[in-house]
């Protein structure tokens, strides 16, 4: 029996996959009995909704008129380092390189030069545009770098991305270059075929296909509504698109375009996602990047297959012909025929929704993959 950590974790507070596996992991951390404050400029979603006992920290930080903008990183590096000073903390975790790393290596660098506490150990988890788009852009590749090399573990969510950030920041094969790789988990008795009959978003037989994202320009959203539309060609059918973001306007005006209204439902950023996932035929997912692809775990986990671009790190989540169909990335017509092939044959959408479920439980439940977090914590504490 280990003795409980202290553990800071800090985050965006948004919808989007790094926020739901950083709260996902507080709660999971929590309940095995670790101390964990989780320190974000929001509640993230994720966490409003448990009932877990973290301890949520939300910084804000002040405005000053002197300031472009406030500048949230700090205010979250000096929060840290108060609750480090009144509790003492022995992990902090940044989830994506920028900012939560350098927020994490401040506080840990203003902490060595107390008296009396040990410092905490940073570990910086990867989790996709930190390292491929924004890591990777000039005003910040040489800080995104310096962080990783700082932290005393990196993880990344796939053995994809671990391999981009070993090409693009850690050219070396000196300790201190690894990346381990931790794969992204899903609750996946949350995440159930077995929504309750009464809780399923629709009850009709319509074909549906659904798709969970921020609307962000590397999601290609209007690409996939356009993949929708030769999928369909006439055929009744639906479309349920759940997020919202950059790309929203552009796709409303799409779905005009192509005459498809009737088709295509908007639904906005929405919780119940496993209630809208376990009753589709199948799940869409079109990214021109993807790391890992967190949302076709969940759905998997639903028992719902996944149609998908060959993206990044997807492939280590959807297993083509298994647990669902991939594609090459700019082959829209493919695209748009395995959408077909599972909309409109249950049985098959079927059979490849039981083997998703059954690969999710194989390969990606909670427990296991947090303590794998939980043994490098404590490889790095030394203990
Ligand atoms: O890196 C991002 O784009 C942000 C991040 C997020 O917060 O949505 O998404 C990434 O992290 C998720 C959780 O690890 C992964 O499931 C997503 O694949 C990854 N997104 C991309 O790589 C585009």
């Amino acid at each position: 029996m280990h003795a409980p950590l202290s553990i800071g974790v800090i985050c965006h507070p948004t919808y989007g996959g790094s926020g739901v596996v950083a709260s996902e992991l507080a709660l999971t951390l929590a309940e095995l009995g670790h101390e964990v404050h989780l320190f974000s400029h929001e509640v993230p979603p994720r966490l409003a909704r448990a009932s877990g006992l973290v301890q949520m920290h939300r910084v804000q930080g002040a405005p000053y008129p002197l300031f472009h903008s406030t500048p949230h990183d700090l205010a979250i590096a000096s929060a840290i380092l108060t609750v480090h000073r009144a509790t003492g903390l022995d992990i902090l975790h940044a989830h994506y390189a920028l900012p939560h790393a350098v927020s994490g290596f401040l506080a840990r660098a203003a902490a060595q030069s107390d008296q009396g506490r040990p410092a905490p150990r940073l570990v910086t988890t990867l989790h996709g545009t930190d390292i491929t788009l924004v890591g990777n852009d000039p005003s910040y590749a040489p800080l995104t770098q310096f962080v990783i090399q700082s932290s005393d573990a990196a993880t990344a969510v796939s053995k994809w991305l671990a391999q981009r950030t070993k090409e693009s920041f850690l050219p070396c094969a000196a300790p201190g270059c690894e990346v381990d790789v931790i794969p992204n988990f899903v609750d996946t008795e949350r995440f159930s075929p077995k929504v309750q009959c009464s809780g399923r978003a629709f009850r009709d037989d319509l074909p549906t296909a659904v798709h969970v994202s921020n609307f962000r320009p590397v999601k290609r959203v209007p690409w996939l509504i356009e993949a929708f539309a030769l999928a369909v060609q006439g055929r009744a059918a639906r479309l349920l698109l759940v997020g919202d973001g950059p790309d929203m306007s552009a796709c409303r005006a799409l779905v005009s375009k192509l005459g498809i209204d009737g088709r295509v439902t908007f639904l906005g950023e929405r919780d119940a996602l496993p209630e809208l996932l376990a009753p589709a035929q199948v799940f869409a997912l079109s990214s021109d990047q993807e790391s890992f692809g967190l949302s076709a775990l969940e759905a998997m986990s639903c028992g719902t297959p996944v149609v998908a671009t060959d993206a990044g790190g997807v492939s280590e989540v959807v297993t083509h012909g298994l647990s669902g169909l991939l594609s090459a990335l700019e082959d829209k017509q493919a695209f748009a025929n395995n959408l077909r092939a599972l909309l409109f044959d249950d049985e098959r959408s079927q059979s490849m929704g039981e083997a998703a479920r059954a690969d999710a439980l194989a390969r990606f439940q909670r427990e296991p993959v947090v303590e794998r977090y939980a043994q490098l914590y404590r490889r790095v504490l030394g203990r």
